[in-house]
């Protein structure tokens, strides 16, 4: 549980089974600026400068897992930029300083709260019990440890013809569907997904029943999606009781379009356990009332995946919110106190035995990345202050990004790792 600290790069190196897994978080080595290409006028006022922006954060990534060992073992890797239309040139900086790859790629429109033009958390493995067979694609790797597969893809959108949010996000949930089946992978092994919605809080339609938000259109193609899937029932321990579905987050982004990433399992093991985590001080997610999503939001709060000594927690996305409402509107400090609180009674040993899940314990000690979605940049001081309090040296991203209801400020999600 090796956490370390550098300037412009933080990363964790912890178990993954019997292998080794890191987590890493990148921003560029500086804000660089340059002068317009244009300012023939000599004006001299500067822009961002993209190419150094970007090259200085691929830098510092590469160096480190070249440094670390884990340069081969990519499995995903998100990149948050704050001009979407410059994803191009991302990719091909990627490609230059990674030909081979970085693994499930996915290019989020959310503006780093730092002021960079990027943000990067890569998420690696590496050990002899670890086996990666590429995929045809370049936005899928699958991985094999312990006799358990992974799926990692990323970067699933629509096609261009689907108009509205319910049909653009269905048809992003089946490219993602069509993408697992191609893999030998089923939707009921999914374990945690990844939703970036622009403008999700913006009306898409009015019917007789009034607005419906962009979001609530989404939670109905996710439903629909869905369908009659039982979600991991064949690693459930008796104990959970309770309707599975897929970690997750769902958050805002500055692109007009969705885009999903996702993780799925199969274990060939015994010993192995899925279990869809809920929150004893809120309400489930997929049980919020119709005033709030006519189709509710499906997935779990977190979900917790372990066998032999080892344990791994998907955080899902937790915001301020107890019972199904949510507390604290307008003070940030105590939003981010009580987003804690939540993702704490989540982890915590006494949740995890309630689930069925014996022998481990976690705290928020145990997060070993991190990140913090912000609505309104003004914020960060004061919630930057909560975490770094009580997260320590947690490799944590910042990025600026709308939550799903108006009055929620942050949003916080992570992974956390813990052995007996
Ligand atoms: C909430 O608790 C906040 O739609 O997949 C958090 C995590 C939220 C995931 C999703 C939404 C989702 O309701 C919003």
């Amino acid at each position: 549980m090796r956490k370390t600290y550098k300037k412009n790069i933080t990363y964790s190196v912890i178990p993954f089974g019997a292998a080794l897994q890191m987590f890493l978080i990148a921003e560029p080595a500086e804000n660089f600026v340059t002068l317009p290409e244009d300012d023939t006028q000599g004006h001299g006022k500067s822009v961002p400068d993209w190419q150094r922006q970007i090259r200085s954060t691929f830098d510092a990534i590469r160096a480190t897992l070249v440094a670390e060992g884990f340069d081969a073992g990519v499995v995903m890797s998100n990149f948050y930029l704050t001009d979407i239309a410059m994803k191009e040139l991302l990719r091909q900086i990627a490609a230059e300083f990674f030909p081979k790859g970085l693994g499930a790629m996915t290019i989020i429109p959310q503006a780093p709260v730092s002021g960079g033009v990027c943000g990067a958390e890569i998420w690696a493995l590496k050990g002899r019990k670890i086996k990666r067979q590429e995929s045809n694609s370049d936005n899928i790797i699958i991985a094999e440890s312990d006799s358990v597969r992974w799926f990692f893809g990323g970067d699933f959108r629509s096609d261009n013809s689907p108009v509205g949010a319910y049909n653009r996000s269905l048809n992003a949930f089946k490219n993602f569907g069509d993408s697992l089946t191609a893999n030998k992978f089923r939707l009921d092994q999914v374990i945690r997904t990844w939703i970036y919605q622009g403008h999700l809080v913006l009306p898409d339609k009015t019917t007789a029943d009034g607005v419906l938000q962009r979001y609530q259109e989404l939670n109905r193609a996710r439903t629909d999606f869905f369908g009659e899937t039982k979600f991991l029932s064949k690693y459930l321990p008796v104990e959970c009781k309770s309707t599975a579905f897929p970690a997750s987050t769902g958050i805002g982004a500055d692109d007009v379009d969705v885009v999903i990433a996702a993780v799925a399992v199969e274990a060939a093991r015994e010993d192995f356990i899925a279990v869809p985590l809920e929150n004893p001080h809120q309400t489930s997610a997929f049980s919020y009332g119709v005033n709030y999503s006519p189709q509710s939001p499906k997935f779990a709060r977190g979900m917790a995946i372990a066998f032999d000594n080892w344990c791994q927690i998907f955080v899902s996305g937790t915001a301020s919110i107890t019972d199904s409402e949510s507390r604290y509107g307008g003070d940030p400090t105590l939003q981010t106190e009580q987003t804690l609180d939540n993702i704490e009674a989540l982890i915590d040993g006494s949740n995890l035995t309630q689930h069925g899940i014996r022998g481990f314990d976690s705290s928020l000690a145990n997060l070993e990345c991190v990140r913090v979605y912000i609505k309104n940049p003004n914020d960060f001081n004061v919630i930057n202050e909560v975490c770094k309090k009580r997260l320590r040296n947690t490799p944590i991203l910042y990025t600026i990004a709308d939550v799903c209801r108006p009055e929620l400020l942050v949003e916080i999600e992570g992974f956390a790792v813990t052995v007996k």
